[in-house]
């Protein structure tokens, strides 16, 4: 793969990053050499993702277009709405695979046929109501950096399922890019939105479309930013863009006839700048972020290498103190092994609570989907008898992600103060990974738009992006390896990582089975008949769901309380062979125990001098942030 906008501490990074997994290796903590490694490889091929977001015939699809130069890629018409989720990543050559609940593991389909599964049929109804996104891979420049472009289908009301989707995959995200156009200034539901938005986003582009068109799009544009102050001054210091498309496509034809005149034309289209701005806020950032998290995991590692060594050195001096230390500590493990110890009470409570968000946020969702239905039944006019049920299919699908989130938010939170509170050095809840199957997350951008829907779901979602759930409060562009630092550091050393694997694929398959009923209801003949069958299946779904989100929970208690379970096993093991090392070193003679002390003190001014490279290392990383 191309990487064009490369970050120039990259090789540095990783050149000691591998020695350090090297050192961990030789002195016996192996699985610290593995996070590093993983996270090395993280940090290698993960990409950023750009939701691309906006109202209706904004020109979102054209600016995708444009700023791959392909203009006929993504389906773009006066009467073509985008209908479902379009995620443009790399691939050496073109490629294009629905994701439908259907085919939740994905079918590929000629590239140009992409308009007939991603837009509204002439009617003005979906023609595939069961797709859930299409992937596309094409061999351009930008992508070939990392770059994952999703297009998405207009926002409208924040209640409208497409908005729900929408704003439920904006925390997986890098960036939203959000797209107006120069006719008119900032509406009500756009304000609203990005109101929604601030909250979940950790960086947002503003991009101004059709400047060619719009004459007076300087006053629209200095009229949207006094807008935004008023209604989401989050994004108040947001960057604007304001660009042409069809000037961008111009440009691309003129080229070899007039080299000059094209010049003009992709300076006068403004997509230049943008696109150097992608690379460098979003690309070169989420790079930067991912390096940082990276060498604040090393230099964890490294602490704990260097206190491992520093014990044993106790133990090769005889030092008296050391054996009364590690009984305490056996002592304090017993306790936390017994059936009894108050955590595993505590913990049932944690899970309680998030049980009992969970079922509120739930069914309040569940309340506005049936509250939106009923009234587009009463107010709108027939086409409300095929827009209900497809909008009900993509709340289902909104509400599976935001429930996703929530418990992407909560379950890590709840691992990490439990490994505070049980002083357990080296339990890492690194990542919460609740549906997909081992490899399928945080890999290359190559391999999310390579790679097969999750298995084992029946309503496949996007590809899953990481939850940032340090919220704002994290690095700008938050990354898996930066969170992972940052629960690395909370946690002490590393190594043995709890990796909340938990499927919830019984409370996927009960909504997917809700949407699919939803899907069949299209084309009903009469709305009182519609009004009933969308309130039986949702008073269905309703009534369902409390069970399900219990065993769901329930699962992922059991796994967390396994992982402890285990990981308190671990180090008790650990301590008491270091105690049995402790009376072998105090029967040892001298002229053993001093070939072994030198030994340690050479391990301890190599992991000395891996530091202070290190520390070099991060000195340059700020300067360079
Ligand atoms: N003149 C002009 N028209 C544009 C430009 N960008 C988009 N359009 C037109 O605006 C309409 C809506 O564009 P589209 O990309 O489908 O909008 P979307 O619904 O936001 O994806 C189409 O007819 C496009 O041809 C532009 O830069 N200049
Ligand atoms: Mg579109």
């Amino acid at each position: 793969m191309r990487r064009g906008t490369d970050h120039p501490l990259t090789d540095a990074t990783v050149d000691l990053m591998d020695q350090i997994a090297a050192a961990a290796r030789e002195y016996g903590r192996p699985d610290s050499a593995d996070l590093l490694v993983d996270e090395v490889r993280v940090t290698r091929f993960a990409g950023s993702v750009v939701v691309v977001v906006g109202e209706q015939k904004r020109g979102k699809s054209s600016l995708i277009n444009a700023l791959l130069d392909r203009p006929g890629l993504l389906p773009v018409d006066a009467d073509v709405a985008t209908d479902t989720r379009i995620v443009v990543g790399y691939a050496p050559e073109d490629v294009a695979t629905v994701i439908s609940t259907d085919d939740p593991q994905g079918r590929q389909i000629p590239l140009d046929e992409l308009t007939r599964y991603a837009a509204l049929g002439t009617d003005g109804t979906p023609a595939h109501p069961n797709v859930e996104r299409v992937e596309v891979g094409i061999p351009a420049p930008l992508l070939a950096d990392g770059l994952i472009l999703i297009d998405t289908p207009g926002i409208g009301a924040l209640v409208t399922g497409h908005t729900t989707v929408t704003l439920a995959t904006l925390p997986r995200a890098d960036a939203l890019l959000f797209v107006v156009n120069g006719a008119t200034e900032l509406t009500r539901s756009e304000l609203a939105f990005l109101g929604e938005a601030t909250r979940r986003t950790r960086a947002v582009v503003f991009v101004l479309t059709r400047t060619d068109t719009f004459p007076h799009w300087p006053e629209v544009l200095e009229r949207n930013r006094h807008l935004l102050r008023e209604h989401a001054p989050g994004f108040a210091d947001a960057p604007w863009f304001a660009v042409s498309a069809r000037l961008r496509h111009l440009a691309q034809q003129e080229a070899a006839v007039d080299p000059q005149g094209a010049a003009q034309l992709l300076a006068d289209s403004g997509t230049e700048v943008l696109i150097a701005e992608l690379r460098l806020r979003v690309l070169l950032r989420g790079r930067h972020a991912r390096l940082v998290g990276l060498a604040e995991t090393a230099a964890a590692v490294l602490a704990d290498l260097e206190s491992d060594q520093r014990q044993r050195l106790r133990s090769l001096s005889a030092d008296a103190d050391l054996l009364a230390a590690l009984s305490a500590r056996q002592a304090e493990l017993a306790t936390l092994t017994a059936p009894e110890a108050p955590w595993r009470s505590k913990l049932a409570e944690r899970f309680t609570d998030l049980l009992a968000e969970l079922r509120t946020d739930a069914d309040a969702r569940i309340a506005t989907l049936l509250g939106s239905a009923q009234a587009a039944l009463r107010d709108g006019g027939r086409e409300a008898l095929t827009s209900v049920p497809a909008d009900l299919v993509e709340g289902s699908r909104g509400l599976v992600l935001e429930l996703e989130n929530l418990i992407n938010v909560h379950a890590p939170v709840i691992a990490v103060q439990l490994a505070g509170e049980l002083g357990l050095d080296g339990l890492t809840a690194r990542r919460v990974d609740l549906r997909a199957p081992a490899g399928a997350r945080g890999l290359a951008p190559d391999l999310i738009v390579d790679q097969a829907a999750p298995t084992g779901t029946r309503l496949p979602q996007l590809p899953w992006l990481p939850v940032d759930w340090t919220t704002r409060a994290g690095p700008q562009l938050g990354t898996i390896a930066a969170r992972t630092a940052a629960g690395y550091r909370q946690l002490g050393p590393a190594g043995r990582n709890v990796a909340l694997a938990v499927g919830i694929g019984a409370f996927v398959a009960l909504v997917a089975g809700a949407a699919a009923m939803f899907g069949r209801l299209a084309h009903q003949q009469s709305r009182d008949r519609l009004r009933a069958q969308v309130e039986q299946t949702l008073r269905q779904l309703a009534g369902e769901l409390p069970q399900v989100l219990a065993s769901t929970v329930d699962d992922l208690h059991r796994e967390l309380v396994t992982q402890v379970e285990q990981r308190l096993d671990g180090v008790r093991a650990e301590v008491d062979s270091e105690v049995r090392r402790v009376l072998t070193d105090r029967a040892d003679s001298e002229s053993r125990l001093g070939p072994q002390r030198d030994e340690v003190r050479h391990r301890l001014s190599r992991l000395q001098t891996l530091g202070e490279d290190l520390s070099a290392l991060r000195h340059r990383l700020d300067g360079q942030g």
